[in-house]
């Protein structure tokens, strides 16, 4: 795996940060390293994935970056007759992933698209996955896009959405910031690529509460929704039809 130096050195301007080919080639290594949590949750998504996927339904992993979800919904897969579509809209990312498929000998159901989840037909569907996608998508289109999730899915079927998060108690929120600060320089990340990375992030990883996700997703028309699993500032619901 390559490790993630992309903020190590000391840069006069910051932009954007982007899920380019620089990104991509570390990612792996970046999503472990940034966000606690992240492997548990990738293994639990093959737990899920055999609970909740109905026979002849499809599975979408929405912002698959290299597939790491992907690779664990098609190892929980129990049920006949399921496809699953991966989706990312970095060229970078969909031509790592779509090679990392065809490593994989469980991965023959899969089809890895580039494209804008915003603009995806999402039908006939019994697990989708949001692991850490919606907080890079514009907040006012963000119920557009979980509507037309929840339209599309069969009864009984899941969203698993996972995403950073902020808290409304000012204590709290400071506290858990800072452990997350901590957990990265625990991981090898120096005060410099913590501080260029977070500056990089400000405009475009906007995070929000777990209330404002928990009512989002039942104004969308999803029932039964709740956290199943949080590490620090980092959380993944279940949002079932
Ligand atoms: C994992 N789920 O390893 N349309 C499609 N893709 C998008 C869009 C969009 N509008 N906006 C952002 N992305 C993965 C990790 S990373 C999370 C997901 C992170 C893609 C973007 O290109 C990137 O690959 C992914 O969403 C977010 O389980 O880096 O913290």
């Amino acid at each position: 795996m390559s490790k993630d130096q992309v903020y190590s050195d000391s840069m006069a301007n910051i932009a954007d940060f982007s899920f380019d080919a620089q990104v991509a080639d570390v990612f792996t290594d970046m999503i472990e390293r940034s966000v606690p949590g992240y492997r548990s949750i990738i293994t639990m998504i093959e737990t899920l994935t055999e609970h909740y996927a109905q026979p002849g339904s499809n599975l979408y992993d929405l912002g698959c970056s290299l597939g790491g979800a992907t690779l664990s919904m098609t190892r929980g897969i129990a049920a006949e007759g399921c496809e699953i579509i991966a989706i990312d809209n970095s060229a970078a990312m969909v031509e790592r992933c779509r090679k990392a498929m065809e490593r994989c000998h469980t991965c023959a159901g899969v089809t890895v698209r580039e494209g804008d989840i915003r603009d995806l037909d999402i039908q006939e569907a019994s697990v989708v996955v949001l692991n850490f996608t919606l907080q890079f998508i514009p907040p006012e289109d963000r119920f557009r896009l979980l509507e037309k999730i929840s339209a599309g899915m069969r009864p009984g079927g899941v969203l698993i959405l996972s995403e950073k998060v902020i808290f409304e108690d000012k204590h709290l929120d400071e506290l858990l910031f800072d452990i997350h600060h901590d957990f990265k320089r625990a991981h090898g990340y120096s005060d410099l690529e913590i501080s260029q990375k977070r500056s990089a992030l400000e405009n475009v990883l906007i995070p929000e509460t777990i209330p404002t996700h928990r009512n989002r997703l039942l104004t969308a028309g999803f029932t039964s929704v709740d956290v199943w699993f949080q590490c620090f500032n980092f959380m993944s619901m279940l949002a079932v039809k």
